[in-house]
């Protein structure tokens, strides 16, 4: 008798989880609108007859009606109550848990489409690059730096800002001397010295551009009339314009004198001329401190920002 019982209550265990939840009932008393099929038997009939030949398979002995009668009178009510399923005798007022409705879990579900691949990531030397925009070098030199503790941060350049005044002193992605400075003051960009090398160019362009956004600095400072100070000025060649032919350039500064007679000089006088030629103003730094030729010593750049000329 206990041994069927345990089955009928699986039986409803399994009607109420197709779909009667929170709620209590009894399947052996019939529903108004029971279905009856060909032979009179509604359709709780036939449930309860499934259930009679369980029993009888789990050891019950006798006829369908000796069953029925002996469990009349038990009916037994189920409910879900702090994620138990519970069950009653209907005379009872405890409930007791029957399974809990964590461990009722479905087979497992057909095996999904496998997803589009995802875009491919960086290397390790395409992320240094990103974060090093001045470093040109190609991936086996790249290495060869990595292993050999060259890397340090040398390709960075040693930003220093306040409020809308930033100051960015670049390294040239060469291991020759030259000076470049990047100064971004409100919307105004000053470049001081472009470097010694014709490789520095395209550094100090792909630096600059990310401040630098309408192709216009409002001052270049030449400093020296030095290679390791101008060369990044001249144009090199057409697939490798200077500064001065990449930018327009509103005012040049440059150095109050000179001796110089090189070529190098000579190149950056023609690539400052051909600027002047094209609308930049052209101030030594000796006509700034004398303010002559309409030279200013010291300019407004922007509200509460000013150069001097020393
Ligand atoms: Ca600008």
């Amino acid at each position: 008798m206990k041994r069927y019982k345990k089955i009928f209550y699986f039986i409803v265990l399994i009607v109420f989880v197709l779909g009667l939840s929170s709620c209590s009932f009894s399947i052996l008393n019939p529903e108004e609108d029971d279905i009856v099929d060909k032979d009179g038997n509604s359709n709780s009939d036939i449930g309860s007859k499934e259930i009679y030949k369980l029993a009888v398979q789990s050891g019950f002995t006798g006829t369908y009606e000796e069953w029925l009668s002996s469990i009349k009178g038990d009916s037994v009510e189920i409910s879900i109550q702090n994620g138990y399923i519970v069950w009653k005798y209907s005379q009872e007022s405890k409930w007791k848990n029957l399974v809990s409705l964590e461990s009722l879990t479905g087979k497992d579900g057909e095996k999904g489409q496998s997803g589009t691949n995802g875009k491919d990531g960086l290397s390790a030397y395409e992320i240094y690059k990103k974060y090093h925009p001045s470093y040109t070098k190609t991936e086996e030199e790249w290495i060869n730096d990595l292993v050999n503790g060259r890397l340090k941060d040398d390709a960075d350049p040693e930003v220093v800002v306040s409020n809308e005044l930033s100051f960015h002193f670049l390294q040239l992605g060469n291991y020759n001397a030259g000076d470049c400075t990047f100064i971004k003051a409100g919307d105004v960009d000053i470049l001081i010295d472009a470097g010694s090398r014709e490789s520095s160019v395209p550094v100090i362009k792909n630096y600059i551009d990310q401040y630098c956004t309408d192709g216009i600095l409002e001052y270049v400072i030449v400093t020296h009339a030095d290679q390791d100070h101008i060369v990044g000025f001249t144009n090199q060649n057409s697939s490798n314009p200077g500064i001065f032919s990449s930018y327009q350039v509103e005012t040049i500064i440059d150095f109050a004198k000179t001796n110089k007679t090189t070529q190098v000089y000579k190149n950056y006088v023609a690539a400052r001329d051909a600027e002047v030629l094209a609308g930049a103003k052209h101030y030594t730094a000796d006509e700034c401190i004398k303010e002559q030729n309409c030279a200013q010593k010291k300019d407004e750049i922007s509200e509460d920002i000013f150069f001097e000329i020393l």
